[in-house]
């Protein structure tokens, strides 16, 4: 796909539903009891592959569009999947349901695409072998394809190395199998999706500062459930405001979580014109409508308790310092390398083919802006979020800009390139 110079990108858009909480949805609709209706549900192919493996679970999950029914089987009533469970591209997905099925009366095998089997499961398979999980990787890599034998587990109080919610998340929800309270301590708070929704469906937790901690339980309530916009999608309209001369964009329907909006915060250091209107909150999470214009941009510093709350927005916030006058410099980031691909290389080798002064660190990059942006062809490495950071670099450079592998984009949000001419 081919991206030319463009301005003036003006008018609205509502970006596709929030990809952390749909997966959440068909995880916690298939435990609960009764049917889980959701309105806004992210078609994109990770949120499908979490259907389809519950779906090979025996669960019924009906989709009409972005609606979902999930007649859910109650705690214990999943099946034993005949064939090995397939994540396809999702993180998400393999780490979570890796909580649930340490806890069945069946031994299954999760797999997932060359990506998700280079991506570390050590992290989760520590913990839950901690609560007593049979969990290995095939090959002795620690990572994917896993089987895992469900074994009854005893609860925990678990120190994370890493403000991860995928971690977080895996022993929580094994933790509803548990013999006792299950707690995870983070470094920093990661986002609090499971912890809310665990809520919603009136399962007993408790969060206080970095630790979750929950109580075993019989049953959960079905909920109707209405997903937010995803701040992560909504993040390269942001940007492409922001950098692309005389433009305004209002983008509708936000998740502004608090542990999920710090690309609003590092925007308004950086001192753009934004403004976010509240509108209400949809299970406890808050949904705004986001309007940002043109702005004159300086670089910032990026680290700490800030990284998880805007960890997946950080090759498009590379984008962003590019165009703002002085250094940003992005540090406690080294957990970008373990994404769908490694994201602080990436970055910097086709950032730097377009010209900018970036800087690979151990644990981020240093980024001088300022350099104006020339074409240049773009591995996407198959990372959604790479090719939609190119896609708005590349319409901010000069002569043309060829993203290879463009068609990723379906992982989070299959209508993007759609979206993006519209505007
Ligand atoms: O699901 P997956 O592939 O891990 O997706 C990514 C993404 O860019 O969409 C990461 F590559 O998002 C993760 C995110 O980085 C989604 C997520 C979640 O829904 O719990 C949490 C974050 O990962 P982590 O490792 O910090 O827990």
């Amino acid at each position: 796909m081919k991206f030319t110079k463009r301005t003036a990108l003006r008018g609205e858009i509502t970006v596709p539903g929030d990809k952390s909480i749909s997966h959440r949805t068909i995880l916690l609709g298939s435990l609960a009891e009764g049917m889980t209706e959701v309105h806004g549900f992210l078609q994109g192919a990770d949120c499908l592959s979490s259907i389809a493996c519950f779906q090979a679970m025996g669960v019924t999950i009906e989709r009409e569009g972005d609606t979902v029914r999930i007649h859910g089987k109650g705690l214990h009533g999943l099946q034993a999947p005949t064939q090995p469970l397939d994540a396809g591209n999702s993180g998400t997905t393999t780490r979570l349901m890796a909580g649930i099925l340490a806890a069945q009366p069946f031994t299954s095998t999760v797999t997932g695409d060359a990506s998700i089997q280079k991506r570390p499961m050590k992290r989760i398979i520590i913990p839950l072998t901690q609560m007593g999980a049979n969990i290995v990787s095939i090959r002795g890599n620690d990572c994917a394809p896993l089987r895992i034998q469900g074994m009854p587990l005893t609860g925990i109080h678990y120190q994370s190395p890493v403000a991860s919610a995928q971690v977080k998340s895996a022993i929580l929800l094994a933790g509803l199998y548990a013999d006792g309270e299950t707690s995870v301590t983070e470094p920093y708070l990661s986002r609090n999706h499971t912890e809310l929704m665990f809520r919603a469906f009136g399962i007993p937790i408790h969060c206080e500062g970095t630790t979750a901690t929950v109580h075993p339980t019989e049953h959960l309530t079905a909920q109707q459930i209405i997903v937010p916009g995803d701040i992560s999608s909504a993040a390269y309209f942001i940007v492409a405001a922001l950098i692309t001369p005389n433009s305004c964009i209002t983008i509708r329907n936000v998740g502004i979580n608090p542990t999920r909006d710090g690309i609003l915060e590092v925007c308004r250091a950086m001192g753009a014109d934004l403004t976010v209107e509240p509108l209400r909150r949809e299970q406890s999470e808050p949904v705004a409508d986001i309007t940002v214009r043109t702005s004159a941009l300086k670089g910032t510093v990026i680290e700490g308790s800030l990284i998880p709350k805007l960890i997946d927005e950080l090759p498009i916030i590379a984008v962003l310092a590019c165009f703002a006058s002085g250094t940003t410099i992005i540090r406690d980031a080294q957990e970008l390398k373990v994404k769908e691909s490694n994201r602080i290389d990436v970055m910097t080798r086709h950032l730097t083919a377009m010209g900018a002064d970036v800087e690979a660190t151990d644990d981020g990059m240093i980024i001088h802006g300022g350099k104006p942006l020339h074409g240049a062809v773009i591995d996407s490495h198959l990372d959604h979020r790479i090719a939609m950071s190119f896609a708005i670099a590349g319409m901010n450079a000069d002569g043309e800009t060829e993203i290879t592998g463009a068609e990723c984009v379906t992982i989070s949000y299959p209508d993007f390139y759609q979206d993006l001419k519209r505007l």
